[in-house]
């Protein structure tokens, strides 16, 4: 049997775009040999019917899951669904990635592959040679590129995109992580999660991505998640000395810590495959 890759996908108000991103997901599988992939919708009860467009969806694709609860925050979903995930399908790899067809599913077996090449934390990074942002307006380009500026020193990290939602991590990483002390509601989640990965030794490789233009409805990311990002910053500095090495996993040690390559992949393939699929 081979080894799981899950996708935690949190979702709120995506009806239309899960319509769109749940077949394109799964046709990545022609061209992830590695992995079998599965997703996980995390739906915090959306009014508009994302879960019964999942639900509408288990028939065609056994491999999908889903979750539902009361709406706490990005965050919270993003807890709940990997807590799930790793108890219900022990992955080796867990993949997180927006459900608002933002982020680009053909990346999905390259990052698959960099994982089976030794990488414990792979990011579909906007801010690497070879990125794009096709958005952002100059507001969120601002926002965006303080936040990351922040993390970076506040974490004492290398890496360029600290905030994308999308990544694949090895799942023997994130259990050494204590996500309940993450006690981040909001987006903040991301970042917080990021540091704690990196201090317990992830081998990160950044891959460029082109992030895209949303597909149907509104960002969900509020002033509230902006406010509670600022108090998590002064939190990982503070944090950052006392979680160095505390929380490595002897099995992680041999790791030098923060390893950061950037490659270009040739998505060639994959786009073909998903013609194809249509
Ligand atoms: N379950 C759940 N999902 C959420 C929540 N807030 C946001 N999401 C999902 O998280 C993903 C990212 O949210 P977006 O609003 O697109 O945020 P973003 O991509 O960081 O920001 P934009 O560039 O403005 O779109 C989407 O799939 C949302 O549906 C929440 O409270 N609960
Ligand atoms: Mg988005």
């Amino acid at each position: 049997m081979k080894p799981i890759a899950c996708i935690v996908l949190p979702t709120y108000n995506e009806a239309e775009n899960l319509r769109v991103l749940l077949p394109r997901v799964f046709a990545q599988q022609e061209w992830i040999s590695s992995h079998e992939l599965h997703v996980l919708v995390v739906d915090d009860n959306s009014p508009d019917g994302s879960g019964q467009v999942v639900e509408n969806f288990r028939s065609r694709f056994p491999f999908l899951h889903i979750m539902r609860g009361r709406k706490k925050g990005l965050g919270e979903a993003y807890k709940r669904g990997i807590r799930h995930a790793i108890k219900l399908l022990n992955p080796e790899l867990v993949l997180t990635m927006d459900a608002d067809l933002q982020h680009d599913p053909a990346l999905l077996s390259h990052m698959i592959e960099a994982c089976s090449q030794g990488y414990s934390l792979v990011i579909g990074s906007r801010y690497v040679d070879g990125a794009q942002v096709l958005s952002f307006s100059g507001w969120r380009v601002l926002l965006s590129h303080t936040g990351n500026s922040l993390v970076r020193w506040a974490g004492g990290l290398k890496i360029q995109d600290c905030t994308s939602g999308y990544r694949a991590i090895r799942s023997d990483l994130l259990l050494t992580c204590d996500l309940e002390h993450l006690s981040t509601r909001g987006y903040s989640f991301l970042s917080a999660l990021l540091c704690q990965l990196v201090w317990n030794g992830a081998r990160v490789l950044e891959i460029p991505i082109t992030f895209g233009v949303r597909g149907h409805g509104k960002s969900k990311l509020s002033v509230r998640d902006q406010a509670e990002f600022l108090g998590r910053v002064a939190r990982i500095f503070f944090l950052r000395k006392r979680y160095r090495g505390a929380l490595v996993n002897p099995a992680m040690s041999t790791e030098t810590g923060e390893v950061i390559l950037n490659i270009t992949p040739n998505l060639q393939s994959n786009s073909a495959g998903e013609k194809k699929t249509q």
